[in-house]
């Protein structure tokens, strides 16, 4: 990556003096009392059924945050129901744009509408067996029917577990199992940039493994025969819900969910093991998603949904996929529970062609644009003549998330996409932490290309020294990032592991919430994130555990050890570097360097690929047996001026022979 036409640290300004003051000093009285602010919010921001007696209690050290306990509300009810009453009245007015892999497939979804096909949802659910509290396991394209069954199930009070559609049969098998999910629902095929993705089978495929099996009672396949004609089982276990929905009766009353009720489960990976179900509460997640949509957009001032014809609305656009934390926040909820409409996109960037943000940004007059550093490079490779045929001047706010933006992408982001005119809003935040807890904020605080800059409101943001734990008290600092206040999108708990939640989380630096990722934070207190200080790699925005990897690795039958490691990527920020050493008697092969790709591809899911494999008869390992990930890491990255000390390994000629078997490669 470079940081050409860059100067470090340039302040790209579009606030004034008086509103970066005014942020301060809202952000300071914010974090000085925490409960009223929250709760001053919560009363206003959504509809309780019955009022909640306290906004916060419980502490990071114990585990045993709860924000609004005791407060009855349902989140469908706040997403979609009350919009279609007095006083909004906006029922007409559109909820969903969905656009398909085909430019010219789009429909418009009014929140009349939305809230028939989701009572339709619900019911045909309810029908079946699913109860408040059941988990349900969705594996579904980007349509409509995603977001509607979502919100059925928080209108029934199910728990639902979206699983990403690039997730292989073993990833679902084993989410399936760890959330013992009896109920999953999917369609029979999804479609992505021309091809068609096997969605049921992939699915069949999961719950036929030994783990599932009496673990699922139903799978729900929208459009059960579908139209590539996917084969229909037979058992019992499939229900063809496209023709079960239709059948249902179009009003089905709200759950009434307390605040602290889960509302979803979402898995990540971690560092080590298996990856985790972290849980999301109906009040508290809500209440976040809708605060940080409206104020990290700029959205804050307008009530009214948007509508293409109206200049004055905003036609908001997030372009991820709603099988990550991104999607259920800024797709799914946060939109929706602010009454806006919100943009379903089906397709890829690149498909028909590498026009086709900017052609959707024209043709729907988007004013907010929200995607992935990722993207954001593979599109600029091309040039800027695709931009620049479109008619972008619709475009109000760009927002980037997922990973630190290069200032190079961040300057053919502003000046390309934004033609200098549009404020691009970094947003760093976590699957953990259920919406964006560091951003500039349109038009208030200034923006510095690379820079997540300053905390939202109520969030306090500390930068810790790693050893000692302290806090950093001068401005400028370096260490790791942490939050020092509980908020109230925090994620609660790891499914059926609490330990591991307060291992991860709360235990490395006590009275803090630990984020996993390093920082700095310089003269003017803005903060940039350093990237994951853990075995967590982030490619292309997406979170892999190195472990994940390496177990993927090992299950393979000639492998005897794997360590992975990142590795700098140009497109991808990081790629995934594999080191294996091979069981006693199995030759090195090109054959057998495709079949383990392909392991990790059907046991993760193919954005996972790894990019490099290395076979080799040694690792580099201390004395006490321990694989040293840092000489890796060097050696993948080709910096071999810092290697550092490698007489502390068993054998240091290893090294060599893993530096020209990497240079080979590449
Ligand atoms: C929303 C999401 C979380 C990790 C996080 C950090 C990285 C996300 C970032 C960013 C720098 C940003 N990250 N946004 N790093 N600047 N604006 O991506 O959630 O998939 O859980 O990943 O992504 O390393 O810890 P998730």
């Amino acid at each position: 990556m470079t940081n050409t036409d860059i100067e470090p640290e340039a302040v790209y300004n579009p606030s004034t003096a008086a509103s970066l003051a005014l942020y301060k000093s809202a952000h300071s009285a914010s974090i000085k009392d925490i409960s009223s602010y929250w709760s001053e919010l919560a009363k206003s921001k959504l509809h309780w059924f019955a009022p909640f007696p306290t906004a916060v209690t419980g502490s990071f050290q114990e585990g045993s945050v709860s924000w609004f306990a005791g407060g009855k509300l349902n989140v469908c009810y706040n997403a979609v129901d009350r919009y279609c009453l007095p006083p909004f009245n906006r029922g007409n007015e559109v909820a969903i744009i969905w656009e398909g892999d085909e430019p010219d497939a789009i429909k418009r979804i009014s929140y009349h509408e939305l809230q028939l096909s989701v009572c339709r949802i619900a019911n045909a659910l309810k029908a079946s067996g699913v109860q408040k509290g059941d988990v349900v396991t969705l594996y579904m394209p980007m349509v409509p029917e995603l977001a509607m069954t979502m919100l059925a199930c928080a209108r029934i009070g199910a728990v639902h577990s979206v699983i990403f559609a690039g997730f292989s049969a073993d990833a679902i098998a084993d989410r399936i199992d760890d959330a013992k999910s009896k109920w999953v629902v999917t369609a029979s095929v999804g479609s992505r940039g021309g091809r068609n993705l096997p969605l049921k089978t992939i699915c069949d495929a999961a719950i036929k493994k030994e783990r599932c099996v009496g673990v699922v009672q139903k799978v729900f396949v929208f459009d059960g025969n579908g139209p590539n004609g996917s084969e229909w089982d037979k058992e019992d276990i499939h229900v063809r819900f496209s023709d079960l929905v239709h059948a249902q009766w179009p009003v089905c009353s709200c759950e009434w969910m307390d605040a602290e009720d889960p509302l979803f489960i979402l898995y990540t990976s971690g560092s080590t093991g298996r990856p985790k179900g972290l849980v999301h509460t109906s009040g508290g997640y809500s209440l976040y998603a809708m605060h940080t949509t409206a104020n990290s957009f700029g959205l804050s001032q307008q009530t009214g949904p948007s509508s293409p014809n109206d200049p004055h609305k905003d036609v908001y656009a997030c372009v991820a996929d709603a099988g990550w934390i991104t999607g259920h926040s800024y797709i799914v909820y946060g939109p929706l529970l602010n009454g806006i409409s919100t943009f379903m996109f089906e397709s890829t960037p690149m498909y028909p062609d590498h026009g086709r943000y900017w052609d959707m940004v024209q043709r729907h007059k988007i004013t907010v644009f929200y995607t992935a550093p990722t993207a954001i490079r593979s599109l600029m490779r091309f040039g800027d003549d695709a931009p620049n045929k479109y008619d972008l001047s619709s475009l109000k706010v760009l927002g980037t998330v997922g990973e630190p933006i290069n200032p190079a992408a961040w300057k053919w982001y502003f000046d390309v996409i934004g033609k200098g005119k549009c404020a691009v809003v970094d947003t760093y935040w976590q699957t953990e932490t259920g919406g964006h807890v560091i951003t500039n904020l349109p038009g208030v605080t200034p923006m510095k290309p690379g820079s997540c800059t300053l905390p939202c409101y109520g969030i306090e943001v500390v930068v810790l020294d790693p050893a000692s734990g302290q806090e950093i008290d001068t401005t400028a600092a370096e260490g790791v990032l942490a939050i020092k206040q509980p908020w109230p999108g925090m994620a609660r708990t790891c499914l059926g592991d609490h330990q591991r939640y307060l291992n991860v989380y709360m235990k490395p630096y006590p009275g803090y919430y630990f984020a996993g990722d390093g920082c700095r934070r310089d003269e003017d207190g803005f903060i940039w994130i350093t990237g994951r200080v853990d075995d967590v790699l982030n490619v292309s925005g997406h979170r892999i555990g190195t472990a994940e990897v390496e177990s993927a690795l090992v299950a393979h039958p000639a492998v005897a050890q794997a360590a992975v490691v990142g590795i700098p990527h140009e497109i991808k920020g990081q790629g995934i570097c594999c080191f294996t050493t091979l069981t006693e008697g199995v030759p090195e092969s090109e054959d057998l360097i495709k079949e383990l790709r392909n392991q990790v591809r059907t046991s993760i899911g193919p954005f996972a690929t790894p990019d490099m494999i290395v076979l080799t008869a040694a690792l580099p390992m201390t004395r006490s047996g321990k694989i040293m990930r840092r000489i890796l890491r060097k050696v993948a990255a080709g910096e071999l001026d810092t290697l550092g000390d490698t007489t502390t390994l068993s054998d240091p000629s290893v090294v060599d022979i893993l530096i020209s078997k990497v240079e080979n490669l590449r």
